[in-house]
């Protein structure tokens, strides 16, 4: 089965709790939960509010995981570590995010990370999430 590391990025761990408006009802547990239960691929999760912990997270998947899903979060606008770290990942990257960025502020219009990323899903919710996964699993390797 295809080994998926899905990374979330600082204050992803809040989601759920505040701003539903913005990001939804689901909290992050139950976006993991949803990701496990569509049994497409086994898949590794994990949330740090930190660059750093994200970096090298995304070093040590090499070798590891055939595909990383990032939602970088505010990383996403500003870090070239994890595009460089990503950029040495040779398997798929999908980026997501939960909101769609492009209709908020002009910060968030623009993220490194899609420098590198196979696809970017944004504004679909956390199905976003599923979204990368199942396109993840209909792809070959390579
Ligand atoms: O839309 C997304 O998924 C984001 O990556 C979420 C980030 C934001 O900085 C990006 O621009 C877009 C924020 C992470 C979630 O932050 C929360 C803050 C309060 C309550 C719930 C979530």
């Amino acid at each position: 089965m295809t080994e998926i590391l899905v990374l979330n990025g600082p204050n992803l761990n809040l989601l759920g709790q505040r701003e539903p408006d913005i990001y939804g009802a689901a909290t992050l547990a139950d976006v993991e939960t949803s990701c496990r239960a569509l049994d497409l691929a086994e898949v590794t999760f994990r949330q740090s509010n930190h660059e750093g912990q994200l970096v090298d997270w995304i070093q040590e998947a090499r070798g590891t995981f055939d595909a990383i899903v990032i939602n970088p979060g505010a990383y996403s606008h500003t870090s070239i570590a994890i595009l460089d770290a990503l950029s040495a990942f040779k398997g798929r990257v999908v980026e997501v995010h939960v909101s769609n960025i492009h209709r908020r502020e002009a910060f968030r219009h623009h993220s490194y990370v899609s420098n590198r990323a196979d696809a970017v899903i944004a504004g679909l919710g956390v199905e976003g999430y599923l979204a990368a996964l199942r396109w993840l699993a209909g792809q070959g390797d390579r």
